[in-house]
């Protein structure tokens, strides 16, 4: 059997890694922080008793800046696929720590590439980095493989270096190391902040009157979002390719946030008229009541505001494309909040 480490396995990708490669029959190490309250909930379906003989799914405690504890694991588990998706992944609290968040998404990956390298005799332990459409930045083109990188964040700028070092350690010591550059991808275990499920969650809780409304930020950047689902399948398909490389992960469709607004409207059959400009912006139904409001709180020192990737290479290569349309996951995303205000 096949053993896999995943860093992140918390996350929203962790959780569909896992399952997936459960599925594939992998044992699964994950990697977990200690912390004051749970949290593990996204794995609720997959946990198994610690005194289970034959698990498929075994969580160690450790950390991504912890040195020692990614040393210790490595050395203890002997993976042959690491995984990492260990990050402090929301861009505009990477402007609020900046320093914590290069140390955790860039120096993070040295460390794991560092460790991986110092067992090449032992074993060729292949490495997949969570790469990041964020990297691109400003650019104004649609995005592949070739396109020059641009960050406009700490994060992005985080995620560059390690982007960077998983390939210099590639072509350095032949380490199968492949770097994965994935657009937006969603779903329901999306984190609570980010603004696809802030937008379901809200909208969903304003149908049902349970909230009177939602402030948002910058309604007119275009991202390119998939399903987390399809794109884990990428991240393993990335580590079986022929040989280590990297790849655009995406669904070369492109979205407002607005756009992304009314469609999440239309699901709930919750209708919606928009009014105003800029900060005065505002989202009404047709009783009239202002449902959507724009705050200064949620626009970043600098924004991305055009993203979509063109994923024809791993089409080619891996025999990848994304299985999800846009409106396939608003409506999973409607449901799951549906269900969850029952
Ligand atoms: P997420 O939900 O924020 O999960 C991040 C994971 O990293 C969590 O398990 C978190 O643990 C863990 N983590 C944070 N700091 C750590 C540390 N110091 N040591 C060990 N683990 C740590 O992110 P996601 O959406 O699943 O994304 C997975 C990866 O893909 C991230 O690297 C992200 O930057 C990258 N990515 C995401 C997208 C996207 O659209 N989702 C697109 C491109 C790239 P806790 O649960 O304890 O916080
Ligand atoms: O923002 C705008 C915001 O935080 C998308 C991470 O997974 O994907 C994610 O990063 C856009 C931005 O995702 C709000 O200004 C408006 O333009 O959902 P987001 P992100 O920044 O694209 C990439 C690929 C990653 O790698 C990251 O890890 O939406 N926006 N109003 C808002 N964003 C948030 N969060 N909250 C708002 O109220």
């Amino acid at each position: 059997m096949k053993k896999a480490l995943i860093f992140g396995i918390t996350g929203q990708d962790g959780a569909y890694l896992a399952k997936y490669l459960i599925k594939k029959k992998y044992v699964v190490h994950g990697v977990i922080r200690r912390s004051s309250s749970f949290n593990t909930s996204r794995l609720d379906d997959i946990y198994e008793e610690p005194f289970k003989k034959n698990k498929k799914l075994i969580l160690h405690y450790g950390d991504v800046i912890d040195s020692s504890s990614v040393f210790k694991l490595i050395e203890a588990i002997m993976p042959d696929e690491i995984y990492n998706l260990a990050a402090q992944s929301h861009v505009a609290v990477s402007f609020e720590i900046p320093e914590y968040t290069s140390n955790v998404d860039g120096i993070g990956t040295l460390r794991i590439l560092e460790v991986i390298k110092s067992f090449l005799k032992r074993k060729k332990i292949k490495f997949y980095q969570a790469g990041t459409s964020e990297m691109f930045g400003g650019v104004q083109n649609i995005q592949d493989e070739n396109t020059k990188f641009d960050p406009k964040s700490p994060y992005a700028a985080s995620k560059v270096f390690a982007h960077s070092i998983t390939k210099i350690y590639r072509d350095a010591y032949g380490i199968f190391a492949a770097n994965g550059i994935l657009f937006n991808h969603e779903s329901p275990l999306r984190g609570e902040t980010f603004v696809t499920k802030k937008i379901v969650k809200a909208l969903t809780k304003i149908k049902l009157g349970k909230q009177k409304c939602l402030y948002l930020g910058n309604l007119y950047s275009k991202r390119d979002w998939g399903h987390a689902k399809d794109y884990v399948a990428a991240m393993w398909k990335i580590l079986q390719a022929k040989k280590a490389d990297d790849f655009v992960i995406a669904t070369n469709r492109q979205f407002s946030i607005k756009q992304f607004i009314n469609l999440v409207a239309k699901e709930l059959k919750l209708k919606l008229n928009w009014r105003g400009k800029g900060i005065n912006e505002i989202g009404f139904t047709s009783e009239g009541k202002v449902v959507i409001k724009i705050s200064k709180k949620y626009f970043r020192p600098l924004d991305v505001n055009n993203l979509q990737g063109n994923y024809s290479k791993a089409k080619k290569i891996l025999k990848w494309k994304p299985e999800t349309s846009l409106a396939q996951l608003i409506k999973e995303m409607v449901n799951f909040e549906l269900k969850n205000n029952d």
